[in-house]
């Protein structure tokens, strides 16, 4: 910076910024601000979006006051921090949560109220911030928010997408699929950093020559170049001062290139290196667990991980420390593979740039980097081309050459002669073409490798990386069990509910300690508590009801059980499986008299969730629930008893809507499939029951709650491989004929599908549900006491954990 303010400047700057007093009329004040000047709107020109944009303008000026004297505070501190590299951030919307975690929500609306605005419609003008795909991108919004509230010096790097994951609407039963241009009417949550850029380089050669001090240097003449602008997103921390940033990077041509190209009259090809340039970070790609080697996606992970190295190395050098003082400054967690080419950045930086010896550098990047994986499916695990590689960043894949050749002669020194493993253990999978296995390299680089529930990080020491486990120690490889936010996932999504628990411990502080919840037990049985408990879901229903006839022309029926699958859709997390169940129940039905029918426990299936576009099967399982809904809903006789539907367009601000309403939610992955699921913990804390299978997180929700607080069901992951070596290789086992009619009803030869047995115990588990849910006062019971064990599935927790285990950083308030 060239200019320093005097100290009277500085002073008076001081007095100018001081937060002013957020009565009444200020906040009146500042949103007729807003609405006049920042949207050159008058009294006479409003509507509820141009209302909500004014309210948005103002929070966010609350937010960045919170957010300067949070890094200013940083900055003079200089601790270590923890930088979440994460290739999606799934956020949602901003202003109900930013005016919650201030704790101003109740003056605003106030306030608001009073200019004529409904504070609770204005919140419903917001557009999702929708930058990634599921639960990966979920957790990682998270995290933030729980990394701001516990005051960790943090920051969260990725893209700022032009558009998000699609939209999703149903035509004839059928996923249709429609840009989320999400900019249109620009971002108040952002502040746009023109005057943050850096360059970003691909393809060309690399031109080894002899160094001054008699080894080679090594010297990239990269043939592409665009720029990284910065757009920081701010967190605010709940009952906290600490606001974060997740600092998203957007791509821009870079000036040099179009003008000599422009100069030289090359106008057209100026032009398409300006689009080419826009075009990496326009688009999230849609796929969750499951790999796709496009190139493009290639550039977004580099540009990403180049553009956050640079910033992370310039805010350390201000410290004007040596190099061997960076991992005391910096941990940084990859939030799966997809920023692992940032590893090799790094050693890249310090051995070209920075002039570190191979060894010197080595030691600094090991001591940086954890990975977190995500999933054992091997269609979801990277694995780049070495030609594709060679082709974008050449000189990165010269040194994946070296990490790899080094790696596996120490392999070799402990294993002499054993070709099969080293093929076997090798960062590059030997064939035509050559390609590097991601997850390989991260474990070998990273300092700590960890899954995201117990069970998953069981199969990943034992399955995945087993021989890694062996080759570098236990200590290597750890878990940390997801969680999620109650803040959002309870505070704000359900605050009705976050009221009664506040009123009932007398005190809020639930919502910074979550396993408090536990004292919430000893009012399980209370009938005064159970009612209001219940009263409380079912009003949520009445919201979701209100929703789906809306969305879908389809009046459910409030009292009956909301029973709910809603994920990404997917062969593993088996929708088909529920629907066959569900056409089973359907069919079950008809056959009834009318005196049994009367009998039934009356039940509403709710299922939402998108496919990535080109998934066929998962396309189809949308057009089968649809289908099926058809026929189940105009069933005059028995639609009393059994409705169907599929809302379109599950995204963060739907989730929040459904998950309050849920009696059961389906968590029903094949075993040893599913890593953890983060939507189970969202569903109980809501005091919805879990259906699920012995997998990821909820076995450790059934450890909590205890057997009796959830419904599982089915066989586990070591007899998984058992059936379906016995499906496969046919010794007989035979289909129950119960399931005749439904799976001929489809039509479609199913039966070569593995887990056949289950959609059994699935239908038994469901008898079993409806069995219990006709006692209201123990389903209640169920209900409080599953809900208030949850506090071990807080993202707190998990954050704490990484703190503690993974980064080694303490938190850091700020002064009040
Ligand atoms: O990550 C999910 C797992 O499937 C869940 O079990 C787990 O709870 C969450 C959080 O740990 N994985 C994803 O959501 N993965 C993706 O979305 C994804 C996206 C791109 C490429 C590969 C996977």
């Amino acid at each position: 910076p060239g200019w320093k303010p005097s100290p009277e400047i500085a002073a008076r700057w001081k007095k100018l910024t001081a937060p002013k007093e957020l009565t009444e009329e200020h906040i009146q004040e500042e949103f007729v601000n807003h609405a006049t000047k920042t949207l050159a709107r008058s009294a006479f020109n409003m509507d509820d979006f141009a209302a909500y944009q004014a309210s948005a303008y103002s929070v966010r000026d609350q937010l960045i006051d919170q957010w300067n004297s949070t890094q200013m505070y940083h900055t003079t501190v200089s601790p270590k921090r923890v930088y979440y590299l994460s290739l999606e951030f799934l956020i949602g919307r901003s202003m109900d949560n930013a005016l919650l975690n201030l704790g101003i929500k109740d003056r605003y609306a106030n306030a608001i109220d009073k200019l004529g605005f409904n504070m609770e419609d204005l919140v419903e003008q917001e557009t999702d911030a929708a930058l990634g795909n599921g639960g990966l991108g979920r957790l990682a919004a998270c995290f933030m928010d729980s990394l701001a509230t516990l005051d960790y010096p943090a920051w969260g790097y990725g893209i700022r997408y032009n558009y998000g994951i699609f939209e999703q609407s149903i035509v004839d039963g059928y996923q249709t699929e429609h840009p989320d241009y999400w900019l249109t009417f620009g971002n108040p949550w952002e502040i746009q950093r023109l005057d943050i850029t850096y360059p970003v380089a691909f393809g060309g050669t690399v031109i080894r020559s002899k160094g001054a001090s008699g080894g080679f240097v090594y010297t990239w003449e990269p043939t592409e170049r665009v720029v990284a602008v910065a757009h920081d997103f701010p967190i605010p921390g709940f009952g906290t001062k600490s606001t974060i940033n997740i600092r998203l990077w957007s791509s821009k041509p870079s000036n040099e290139f179009d003008f000599a190209s422009f100069n030289a009259g090359e106008y057209e090809k100026s032009v398409k290196e300006q689009t080419d340039a826009e075009n990496i970070t326009s688009c999230l790609y849609p796929n969750d667990n499951h790999y796709i080697g496009k190139k493009l996606r290639l550039k977004q992970q580099y540009f990403f991980v180049c553009a956050t190295l640079q910033d992370i190395i310039r805010r350390f050098k201000k410290t004007g420390e040596p190099w061997s003082e960076f991992p005391k400054h910096v941990a940084i967690q990859l939030n799966d593979t997809h920023p692992t080419i940032g590893i090799v950045e790094l050693q890249r930086i310090l051995i070209d740039e920075e002039g570190l010896d191979w060894d010197g550098a080595w030691k600094i990047v090991t001591k940086v980097y954890s990975y977190t994986n995500h999933t054992v499916l091997p269609e979801a695990l990277e694995k780049w081309t070495v030609p594709l590689l060679k082709e974008l960043l050449p000189r990165h894949m010269m040194i994946i050459f070296d990490i790899n050749l080094f790696f596996l002669q120490s392999v070799e020194r402990r294993y002499p002669g054993d070709r099969e493993k080293l093929r076997r253990m090798s960062i590059i999978e030997e064939g035509v073409p050559q390609s590097v296995r991601m997850a390989y390299l991260a474990v070998v680089c990273c300092h700590t490798v960890n899954g995201v529930a117990e069970l998953h990080s069981d199969l990943v020491q034992k399955q995945l990386f087993s021989e890694f486990v062996e080759y570098f120690g236990a200590g290597r490889f750890t878990n940390v069990t997801n969680g999620v936010t109650p803040r959002r996932w309870l505070h704000q999504a359900n605050p009705r509910l976050s009221a009664l628990i506040t009123k009932t411990l007398k005190s809020q502080h639930w919502l910074k300690d979550l396993s408090e919840l536990a004292k919430l037990k000893q009012f399980a049985s209370d009938p005064e508590f159970q009612r209001k408990w219940m009263e409380i879901k079912a009003s949520n229903k009445k919201r979701l009801a209100e929703h789906i006839a809306a969305h879908c022309n389809v009046y459910v029926n409030p009292d009956a059980i909301f029973d709910v699958q809603c994920k990404r859709i997917h062969e593993y997390k088996r929708q088909f499986m529920n629907i066959l169940q569900v056409i089973h129940r359907y069919e079950e039905l008809q056959k009834m008299t009318d005196e049994v029918l009367a009998k039934q426990v009356p039940r509403v299936v709710i299922f939402a969730g998108k496919s990535a576009p080109g998934y066929y099967i998962a396309k189809m399982v949308i057009k089968l629930i649809n289908n099926a809904a058809n026929v189940i809903n105009y069933n005059l006789r028995t639609s009393k008893y059994l409705q169907l539907v599929f809302i379109p367009n599950y995204n963060v601000s739907l989730a929040e809507i459904i998950i309050p309403a849920s009696d059961i939610s389906q968590h029903i992955s094949t075993a040893g499939t599913e890593a953890s699921g983060t939507s189970n913990m969202k569903f109980v804390l809501n005091g919805g029951l879990i259906v699920g299978t012995v997998d990821g997180a909820n076995i450790e929700i059934g450890e909590e709650t205890g057997p009796e607080n959830i419904f599982l069901f089915g066989v586990l992951t070591p007899e998984v491989e058992d059936i379906r070596h016995k499906q496969t290789y046919g010794t007989g086992i035979k289909v129950d004929p119960k399931l005749d009619s439904v799976v001929e009803s489809i039509r479609d030869g199913t039966y070569g599908q593995p887990a056949i047995f289950e959609p059994l115990l699935h239908i038994d588990t469901m008898r079993k549900v409806d069995a219990c849910f006709q006692n209201k006062a123990e389903w209640a019971k169920k209900s409080i006491l599953a809900a208030a064990s949850m506090g071990k599935f807080s993202s707190d927790r998990s954050i704490n954990d990484y703190a503690k285990n993974i980064w080694h950083i303490s938190p850091l308030p700020p002064p009040e």
